[in-house]
């Protein structure tokens, strides 16, 4: 049995009018009797839902940019950024304005909506604040939605952020919370939810979703669903990610979870957070085709796009292009 938890409410700190509004709260229970139906209807349920809500043939294309990689005092065990794991992956400094606008452009004229940064940091100090408001102010130029993925942020950062025009912060709950402390030991599951709340109450849109495939079990997944489509309201935007095995952290060689589990997880999250864009995120290249497709019906609506994730691959934009146009699917 799933240990009893109490939903986490994130609650306004100023007014602000968010884009989703929900009032609905899932118990556990009704989370997990969704993951128990049969396929079948799991998918008809979600793709109800999904078409109730979005153009069912439409998909966001978010592309992602490490910023700073490496050398990250925390040790979230799946992650090959931590300086605790032998990776093979190379610490840099941030890169500058320059570097950051030439990506930027080269993910627009692939099409490309938002434009995500992304730094290997337990959390930003104020002068780092300071530069990235210098490269949310190079995106916004460029006509794109900036995201931003910075560790914890304080109220104050998420207001300079605010200012600066970002869009979205992104910041995961990565697991249900009875695992979470197995996966990080170096900040625990309510600093991620006060994170969560800063974001909200400087106004920007939320991005927060998590990781399966790090050896939980169903119910697990489902207290990870729980979390996120109880906070008020559920985010804007929820990367579903499929843990990218990488040699050196902890979590390599944790068995591989069923694709079908990770299928029935976007469904959950469409169905529970209807007007969320719910994100096939990391771990696409290990998926192959006919999956992506079951996650796109399940109600996956933006994917990562580009070659690259932060440190480890995914498939190149001439192949998603391809699969894309293969099932009929516009891009946004
Ligand atoms: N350092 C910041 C933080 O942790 O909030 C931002 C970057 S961190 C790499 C962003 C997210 O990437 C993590 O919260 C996790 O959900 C995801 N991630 C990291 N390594 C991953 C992996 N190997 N497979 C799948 N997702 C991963
Ligand atoms: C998210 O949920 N997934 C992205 C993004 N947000 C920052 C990161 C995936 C990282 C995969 C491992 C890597 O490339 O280092
Ligand atoms: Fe650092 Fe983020 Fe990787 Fe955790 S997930 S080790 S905080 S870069």
């Amino acid at each position: 049995m799933p240990t009893a938890v109490t939903p986490q409410a994130v609650h306004f700190v100023k007014p602000f009018k968010p884009s989703v509004t929900s009032t609905e709260v899932w118990s556990r229970q009704s989370i997990e009797d969704l993951f128990n139906l049969p396929f079948n209807d799991l998918m008809f349920k979600a793709q109800e839902i999904h078409r109730e809500h979005f153009n069912p043939n439409e998909v966001q294309l978010s592309t992602l940019l490490s910023i700073k990689t490496g050398g990250c005092p925390e040790d979230c065990g799946y992650c090959p950024q931590s300086v605790h794991y032998d990776t093979g992956v190379e610490a840099t400094k941030m890169l500058d304005v320059d570097a950051v606008k030439a990506a930027a452009l080269e993910a627009k004229k692939n099409g490309a909506s938002r434009f995500c940064m992304g730094a290997a940091w337990r959390e930003p100090k104020d002068r780092d604040i300071e530069k990235v408001a210098e490269l949310v102010h190079a995106v916004k130029d460029l006509g794109m939605e900036a995201c931003c993925t910075l560790g914890m942020l304080s109220e104050s950062q998420a207001g300079t952020l605010k200012e600066a025009g970002l869009d979205y912060y992104n910041h995961n709950l990565d697991t249900a919370p009875e695992l979470y402390g197995d996966i990080i030991t170096t900040r625990d599951y309510q600093a991620r939810l006060d994170t969560l709340a800063h974001v909200r109450s400087a106004g920007m849109n939320v991005c927060s979703g998590g990781i399966v495939g790090m050896g939980e079990s169903r119910e697990q997944r489902a207290g990870l669903v729980h979390q996120l489509a109880n906070l008020l309201p559920y985010p804007e935007s929820v990367p579903i990610n499929n843990l990218v095995q990488v040699e050196g952290t902890p979590l390599h060689g944790t068995e591989t979870l069923d694709l079908l589990e990770f299928v029935r997880t976007i469904a959950v999250a469409r169905i529970t957070m209807p007007k969320a864009r719910v994100r096939l995120s990391a771990g696409r290249q290990q998926m192959g085709e006919a999956i992506q497709a079951l996650c796109f019906m399940a109600g996956a609506n933006s994917i990562f796009y580009g070659d690259k994730l932060l440190t480890t691959g995914n498939p190149d934009w001439q192949r998603d292009q391809a699969l894309l146009t293969k099932l009929g699917i516009k891009t946004s």
